[in-house]
């Protein structure tokens, strides 16, 4: 996308931060705020437990891994009774899968993990159960739960709620007369918008709507309870309910909001501190923003589609036009204590792959889209091996391949690895509060004199992270080549007023900067940054609460080795 860059544009699109800095101040002003809800100041990691450890048992072996990465927090891929093993057909929902191990595996997974500083959340599954749970599938009909599921008589033929295919399956129980009604066969079908082993949950119903919340308010305040963990990753949070055959109708639904609206009352009368973490990719950001609510909905969402966004500046060496815009379109309008979830790719092939399929092994590139994404707004969440960079792309399957732990173990021993520059970034953004709970203001950048704009395309980038008044400059170089790069941080620039006399401290990137001051701020010397690098720099003195016995500071350089 290509925005128009008149000046009256520019002053609306540059106004963007501004504004966000207001709404932000308003709400979290310093002297009213406590400690930030921990949603808003994390990280995800993204664990397929068959794949990672085999069990949780295994997944716990490798924690050491998770904290030598400054993971704070672990999302568990579903852990309950299933029919497959992705598991997002549940046949029991307070039970743990076989293979897996039991209860009492969760609940030191849980302990194992607190005790490094991580927290664990869990996969839920409230769209559908799997087919071959008692509640659709028990010959003793007083263990089912035939009302809890969507009947017909016939096949209807509805598009899935995305488009194509067919979201109705034949019950194997054609038999069961499932509406009560004395006719064994004007129910032989239901609705499963994920195929005949997912039968949807049936929302449309109140009565059985009232039911199944609180049945799931009982499995929240189970694996709490039993097992000490701090929320649930929400699958096809959008599907819940359905209001009639338009594959539109039949998602993002205003009963699905209000379902899940209870549901986070539900959960914070279980455990306040407890979050939920919404899978919706929606058409527009309009409708992703809605899963927000007030504050009063999900606690965070996937920001789908800029996953694509992050990795096509890199496959395209230049950050697209919308850069920005796709970002604030959801980062300027959280509620309070709220925060996006930026991501690079997932357990689905139809976000696009592992990166470094899709930047074919390009190490430099995988480099430089880490940086791009762990030093921005929004929480990431990195899925497992992507840290290594394990390859997969095409197929469910080609993504879903075993954790490499022997290349992990090589890597650690390299300071030049990928993963120990993931290691290196998660380290900088856990430990400065700018990276890792402020926003994101756009710094106008040159090279060889061209300047660049918010929406304009560059083979670059500069911004600023700010957190109440503490400033912190990233730049990224997106080409192989080197660039020269000079920076406007005036206010008209930037939005922020920088002082002047404003000393420059490298975190990344070395070498000794000059004092921002009146006489270069508008066209500060930043010097080169090389291919498909990054620079940053503290913006002002480093307070001593960031500094060692020794006086050090964490760095990019030494983030290996304590500062
Ligand atoms: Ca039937
Ligand atoms: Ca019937
Ligand atoms: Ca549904």
């Amino acid at each position: 996308m290509t925005i128009a860059t008149t000046g009256s544009m520019n002053r609306i699109i540059n106004s963007l931060p501004i504004f966000l800095f207001l709404f932000i101040s308003l709400f979290s002003s310093p002297t009213l705020a406590q400690t930030p809800p921990w949603v808003t100041q994390t990280n995800i990691y993204q664990v397929f437990v068959a794949k990672f450890g085999g069990n949780l048992q295994g997944v716990q072996n490798h924690l050491d891994h998770l904290q030598y990465l400054g993971i704070k927090t672990i999302w568990l891929m579903p852990v309950f009774k299933s029919m497959s093993e992705h598991g997002y057909n549940t046949t029991d929902y307070y039970a743990i899968k076989d293979s897996y191990g039991n209860i009492a595996d969760l609940k030191n997974l849980v302990s194992a993990a607190n005790s490094k500083g991580m927290k664990v959340i869990l996969d839920l599954v409230m769209n559908h159960a799997g087919a071959n749970h008692p509640w659709f599938s028990a010959s003793d009909p007083a263990q089912r739960k035939d009302n809890w599921f969507i009947w017909s008589a016939d096949d209807k033929h509805w598009q899935k709620p995305w488009g194509g295919g067919d979201s109705w399956s034949r019950d194997p129980y054609a038999e069961l007369d499932r509406d009560h009604n004395g006719n064994a066969h004007d129910d032989d079908y239901f609705y499963s918008v994920f195929g005949a082993t997912m039968p949807d949950f049936n929302y449309n119903n109140p009565n059985a709507r009232k039911e199944i919340i609180d049945e799931f308010t009982n499995v929240m305040r189970f694996w709490i309870k039993q097992t000490g963990v701090s929320g649930f990753r929400c699958d096809a949070a959008r599907y819940l309910a359905e209001n009639g055959p338009d594959p539109s109708a039949r998602r993002d639904q205003p009963a699905t909001h209000e379902i899940w609206k209870q549901l986070r009352a539900n959960l914070n009368a279980i455990d306040p501190q407890a979050i939920l973490l919404a899978e919706a990719p929606t058409e527009t950001y309009a409708e992703m923003l809605k899963y927000y609510g007030a504050g009063d909905e999900f606690n965070s969402a996937f920001h789908f589609n800029y996953q694509g966004v992050l990795i096509n500046t890199l496959k395209n060496e230049r950050r697209p036009g919308n850069f920005f815009s796709d970002l604030y379109a959801i980062q300027s309008h959280l509620p309070p204590g709220v925060q996006d979830t930026l991501f690079l790719s997932n357990h689905d092939a139809f976000t696009g792959g592992r990166p470094a399929s899709q930047l074919g092994g390009n190490i430099a590139k995988l480099k430089s889209v880490a940086a791009l994404y762990l030093l921005l707004s929004g929480n990431p969440a990195i899925y497992y091996g992507e840290e290594i960079g394990m390859p997969g792309a095409g197929s469910d399957a080609a993504v879903r391949q075993a954790m490499n732990f022997d290349l992990a173990a090589s890597q650690k021993q390299d300071p030049g690895s990928l993963l120990n520059h993931y290691t290196r970034l998660l380290r900088l953004r856990n430990h400065y509060d700018a990276l890792r709970g402020g926003i994101t203001y756009f710094a106008k950048s040159a090279a060889g004199g061209n300047w660049d704009c918010l929406a304009c395309e560059a083979g670059r980038v500069a911004l600023i992270r700010e957190y109440f008044g503490e400033k912190i400059l990233v730049v990224h170089n997106f080409t192989s080549n080197n660039q020269d790069i000079r920076l406007d941080l005036s206010k008209t620039s930037t939005g922020l007023d920088i002082p002047d006399g404003a000393s420059v401290h490298a975190l990344m990137g070395g070498g000794d900067f000059t004092a921002i001051s009146s006489a270069n701020k508008a066209n500060y010397p930043l010097g080169t940054v090389f291919g498909f690098t990054s620079k940053i720099l503290y913006l002002g003195n480093i307070p001593q609460k960031y500094r060692n016995a020794a006086n050090n500071y964490p760095s990019y350089e030494n983030a290996l080795t304590g500062g």
